[in-house]
C-alpha cells in the first residue's frame, strides 16, 4: 500500500530522471521510497494511524482493549454511544479523514445519513472503514462494501469483540498474548447473554469487574495481561459489588410500574445501575408482563423480556433505538427529559 505522497515523489523522480535531472535524496527518504513491496507493506503497517469509534460497554470497550493490542499508541479511540455516533463520524469525514489510515466502527452502527455520508465519499476514503456490528438492526448496512455485519457466524452468536478479533487476528495484527482468546470468548458469552445458559458466572463477573474498575482501568488491566483469571483482589471487589447489587435489584423490584405500551404489556422501572442484571431480574420475576423497560433518565432506556414471542430489538427501534430480541435499547431524547423535568415540577405534593 503506496501513500499518495510516495506515489507523488517517485511520480517527480521518474520525471527528473527522464528530463537528465540529477536528484539527491536523504538516505532514510530513499531507502524508503525504494524499498521492496513487501517490506514497505510492513513499514505501513507499524505506522498505520487508526482511528476506532465502538460502543461503551464490555463489548465494546473490548475492542478498545484488542485495537490498543493490535495498533499501540498508533489508535486514537473514542468511546460512542447510539446518540453521539452519527455525529462524530460526521466530524470525521468533514473534518480530519485524512489523518487516518483506517477507520473502524465496532459494537455499534451509522445511521443511514451517516452511512450514504461514507458511501459518496470517494474510494480511497471509503477504503479506510470498516464497521464491524453484530446487531440484528444493522443489518441492512451489508449492503456497503465497507460494513460487516454478522449475528451469528457457524450457529455461534457473535459479540463486537469476537468480530474485532477475528479481523484482527486474520490481518496478523494480534501476536498471541496469553489468555487473549479466553478474555473475548467471556467477553462474547456475556454480551450474548450465552453465560446465563451456559451458567458461566466468570463471564458475568468479567463484565461486573468493568464496571467496578471503570473504563480506563478495565482497559490499562487487560492490555497489560489479558488474561481474564482475576487477581485475589479483583475477586474480593467482585464479592462486595455482588452484595451491592442484590441489595439494589430488591430494592428497585420494588417498584415496577405495569403499563400497557401499544399491544404490549410491559414492567417499567427507573434506575441507573446494573441494568442488565436488573432487567433480566425483574423479567423473570414480572411474568405477566412481555417485556421490561428501564428507564434510565440521564442516558437511555433498556429493554429486555425472556419471552421467545417478543423482540424488544423491534420494540426499541420504534422508539429510535435498536438491539437484540431479547436486549435492547433506545434513547431518551433531550425534549423529553424537559417535559419531565417540568412535569416533576408542575404538580405541588402536600
Ligand atoms: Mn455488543
Amino acid at each position: 500500500m503506496k501513500t499518495d505522497y510516495d506515489q507523488q515523489m517517485q511520480d517527480f523522480l521518474a520525471k527528473a530522471k527522464n528530463l537528465g535531472i540529477k536528484v539527491t535524496l536523504h538516505s532514510q527518504e530513499a531507502s524508503r521510497l525504494f524499498e521492496k513491496p513487501d517490506r514497505e507493506s510492513q513499514r505501513v503497517s507499524q505506522e498505520l494511524k487508526v482511528k476506532l469509534f465502538t460502543h461503551t460497554d464490555t463489548d465494546g470497550v473490548s475492542c478498545g482493549v484488542l485495537g490498543k493490542l493490535a495498533f499501540k499508541d498508533n489508535i486514537d479511540i473514542d468511546y460512542c454511544s447510539y446518540e453521539d455516533i452519527n455525529e462524530k463520524v460526521g466530524k470525521l469525514i468533514d473534518g480530519y479523514v485524512e489523518k487516518y489510515d483506517k477507520i473502524f466502527i465496532t459494537d455499534l452502527s451509522v445511521n443511514e445519513e451517516m452511512a450514504s455520508a461514507i458511501e459518496k465519499k470517494p474510494q480511497y476514503i471509503k477504503d479506510k472503514f470498516t464497521l464491524l456490528d453484530h446487531h440484528i438492526t444493522a443489518e441492512w448496512l451489508n449492503d456497503y462494501e465497507w460494513a460487516d455485519v454478522k449475528v451469528s457466524e457457524n450457529g455461534v452468536a457473535a459479540s463486537g469483540t469476537s468480530l474485532f478479533y477475528e479481523f484482527l487476528q486474520k490481518e496478523g495484527r494480534l501476536g498471541n498474548q496469553t489468555g487473549i482468546a479466553d478474555y473475548v470468548e467471556l467477553v462474547r458469552q456475556y454480551d450474548t447473554w450465552e453465560w446465563k445458559e451456559k451458567e458461566n458466572y466468570h463471564a458475568k463477573q468479567l463484565n461486573d469487574l468493568f464496571y467496578i474498575l471503570g473504563r480506563e482501568r478495565f482497559v490499562a488491566r487487560f492490555i497489560a495481561d489479558c488474561s481474564p483469571n482475576f487477581t485475589e483482589a479483583e475477586q474480593l471487589l467482585l464479592d462486595i459489588e455482588q452484595e451491592k447489587i442484590d441489595r439494589y435489584i430488591k430494592a428497585r423490584s420494588k417498584d415496577v410500574m405495569v403499563r400497557p405500551i401499544n399491544e404490549y404489556t410491559v414492567g417499567i422501572v427507573y434506575a441507573e445501575q446494573y441494568i442488565s442484571e436488573l432487567g433480566n431480574a425483574l423479567a423473570e420475576s414480572y411474568r405477566q408482563v412481555d417485556f421490561i423497560a428501564i428507564v434510565n433518565m440521564s442516558r437511555s432506556i433498556s429493554y429486555r423480556t425472556v419471552k421467545d414471542n417478543i423482540n424488544v430489538g423491534e420494540i426499541a427501534a420504534f422508539f429510535g433505538g435498536g438491539g437484540h430480541q431479547k436486549a435492547a435499547g433506545s434513547p431518551i431524547l433531550r425534549e423529553i427529559k424537559e417535559r419531565v423535568a417540568e412535569m416533576v415540577f408542575s404538580v405541588p405534593v402536600a
